[in-house]
């Protein structure tokens, strides 16, 4: 397979390169400031990219490889690649899907602890030597308060399963009930939002799930309320949720993702009732380098012709 270009979007993994190398003729992507020059000289070669949450295969990039048979996602959200695109023109796609599952559920549950209890700045206290001057102030328990989750897939129904253990009633909104659930359904994010007390975005990002967290959703969750994000950045309505923390009519937030990664908004940094994470739910040796082989696990199968080991399209 040494003669089969394979194009890697961005640097998403040493391990996941290295792998790739060994097995294909692998072109680094990010390594050609000229893209056009890059893809005039060797789009003929290339029958797959590599992409991931910050560099997908959108239309564009589809059109310039006439040779492309198959997009291997090294991330399980799709957002970045154009699905449409890949149908009409008969290109394969896959994702990383379940490996990742527990790690970001259990950073979602850890979102919530260090945003109730401020573990982070607990923490900062502790460093600075202030604990010496007095002890840290009272936060807000965690077990039984109760949970909301939009999007109740494979992550949504993990995060769910973890809270039951702290004692949280659970609630969710999808598109529609599922049938074999026993959380109480809401066909609404208002009235998921109204009714719980922390909030938790685990849905794809897609054109209707984009800014999902609006201002209202946003106001019915209140100024008690958590909203925690392991989705994506888009789902939320940032400027919207910025100026709900800033002027206290949101409780607190755990963020993960932001609208503009690696951008995060300036105003967040002063305020004590968020967390903010860059984009690590799944960032952990073990399941990164499991989602690297599931990239290549694919991209093998595809190649010797076996069926795919998880396809979308
Ligand atoms: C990223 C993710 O893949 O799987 C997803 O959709 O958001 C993450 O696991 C990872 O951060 C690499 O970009």
């Amino acid at each position: 397979m040494e003669a089969i270009g394979v194009l890697m979007a961005g640097p998403m993994s040493p391990y996941l390169e290295q792998e790739l190398d060994k097995r294909f003729k692998l072109f680094r992507f990010w390594k050609f400031p000229q893209k056009t020059e890059f893809l005039k000289e060797n789009s003929n070669s290339i029958r797959a990219v590599v992409g991931y949450t910050t560099a997908g295969a959108d239309a564009q990039l589809i059109d310039s490889l006439p040779g492309l048979e198959i997009v291997a996602s090294y991330s399980v959200g799709l957002d970045k690649i154009d699905l449409e695109k890949c149908k009409e023109k008969g290109i394969r796609v896959t994702n990383t899907p379940d490996v990742l599952t527990e790690d970001v559920a259990d950073l979602a549950i850890g979102l919530i602890l260090a945003t109730l209890r401020k573990m982070c700045e607990c923490d900062r206290y502790v460093r600075s030597g202030l604990w010496k001057k007095g002890d840290f102030r009272l936060t807000t328990k965690f077990s039984g308060k109760s949970v909301g989750i939009i999007g109740l897939g494979r992550i949504g129904s993990a995060i769910a399963k973890r809270a039951e253990a702290f004692g949280c009633p659970i609630s969710y909104f999808t598109r529609s009930e599922k049938p074999d659930s026993e959380y109480k359904y809401y066909p609404n994010v208002i009235d998921l939002a109204s009714n719980c007390q922390i909030l938790i975005v685990a849905c794809p990002l897609t054109s209707e799930t984009c800014h999902i967290i609006n201002r209202e959703v946003i106001n019915a969750l209140g100024p008690k309320g958590i909203l925690i994000n392991i989705g994506r950045g888009p789902h939320v309505d940032e400027p919207e949720l910025v100026s709900a923390l800033v002027e206290g009519r949101l409780g607190g937030a755990g963020l993960d993702v932001f609208e503009h990664e690696p951008e995060v908004p300036e105003q967040l940094f002063g305020l004590d009732n968020v967390v903010l994470l860059p984009h690590v739910g799944s960032a952990t040796v073990e399941t990164r380098n499991a989602m690297a082989d599931l990239v290549i696990g694919n991209l093998e199968a595809h190649f010797l012709k076996k069926p795919l080991l998880t396809p979308v399209v």
